[in-house]
């Protein structure tokens, strides 16, 4: 696996260890690593009353959902990436964690794009983006409680319309990751200054962040993998100043809005993450939200996904007019 020793790599070498909690209070996170331009952190006892930290294995997974549908990718979540051939396929849940635990054998699937001999010269296997658990499996929402202990969440406060709405964006919010050694998300940041995190049920990830004090020297997004970075094209890459941490099962890591992030998976590997916002990042998620509410009455074709939360939304708005004007109707009767 091309990222086997990443940590004797030099830009681990030459990172910053990521602390390592536990039994956090709201205060300390907020004032340690919340306020400003935030800091990550690894919690180790987040998930300790999770029914999901146990019950979510493969096997249940595969038991359970064997003929779930899952499109996966190499590369990950890019579409076009200099001397790799983007490959997609389409399987089902079974085979994808069969594969997921064994990915040198080639899976039972149907290639939409690419093919075998593509992935093998890829070096990067299939990743599955974002499966969504909880619109998939409902039942599974009770095993976990998504808000983290130690952070404000705004989504629960909202009213019950807002947060379908935002359940049905084309980036999922709460998301579930089944990954084989060597899956890689690039470095990226995650959408709409959400701050996220990464729960780890199941195998490791080797995670690489960066501040967003940092993005100038990561031209903007245009590295893409620190860890083969040619310096010869990102000059500045060299005074980017890497934050460096394991996730193991069990191990939480809280990755703040606008930080850079690039995780590799270290053995197959189950992680639970949820993008999330509060006072912090409020208003920026949701200007966002209502700005692209609007691009979808301008540019419908654009917005596929949105399409589906702006019914729910003018659904609930018309109702909430509704109940106002009997409201009213009753005050003046
Ligand atoms: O591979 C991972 O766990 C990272 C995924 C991620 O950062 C994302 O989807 O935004
Ligand atoms: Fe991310």
């Amino acid at each position: 696996m091309k990222y086997q020793h990443i940590e004797d790599s030099d830009v681990v070498r030459r990172g910053h260890p990521i602390p390592r909690v536990s039994r956090i209070s709201r205060a300390n996170f907020h004032s340690e690593f919340l306020t400003g331009i935030g800091r990550p952190v690894i919690v180790t006892d987040a998930m300790d009353d999770w029914a999901a930290k146990s019950k979510w294995t493969f096997e249940f997974f595969s038991r359970t959902y064997p003929s779930a549908p899952v499109i996966a990718n190499s590369p990950f979540f890019l579409e076009n990436m200099s001397g790799l051939s983007p490959v997609k396929a389409q399987l089902n849940l079974r085979d994808y964690v069969e594969y997921v635990i064994n990915p040198g054998t080639p899976p039972r699937c149907h290639y939409m794009q690419g093919s075998w001999e593509a992935l093998q010269s890829n070096g990067i296997p299939l990743y599955a983006p974002g499966y969504r658990v909880f619109s998939m499996h409902p039942e599974l929402r009770s095993d976990l409680s998504p808000s983290p202990y130690f952070a404000d969440d705004f989504l629960v406060r909202l009213p019950g319309y807002l947060q379908q709405v935002i359940e049905q964006l084309p980036s999922p919010i709460h998301y579930l990751f089944f990954a084989p050694e060597g899956a890689v998300a690039f470095l990226h940041t995650d959408f709409w200054e959400t701050h996220a995190y990464l729960a780890q049920l199941v195998g490791r990830k080797f995670c690489i962040l960066f501040s967003p004090q940092d993005a100038e020297n990561l031209y903007f997004g245009r590295v893409l993998d620190p860890v083969y970075c040619d310096t010869r094209q990102f000059p500045m890459f060299s005074d980017a100043i890497p934050y460096c941490g394991e996730l193991r099962a069990g191990d939480l890591i809280f990755i703040p809005s606008g930080w850079y992030h690039f995780v590799v998976t270290m053995s197959a590997s189950l992680t639970f993450s949820y993008d999330f916002f509060n006072a912090t990042n409020f208003a920026p998620f949701m200007s966002n939200l209502f700005l692209g509410l609007a691009r979808m009455v301008v540019a419908p074709n654009e917005c596929r996904n949105l399409t589906a939360a702006s019914q729910i939304l003018s659904a609930a708005l018309r109702e909430a007019a509704m109940v106002s004007s009997v409201g009213q109707s009753n005050v003046r009767t």
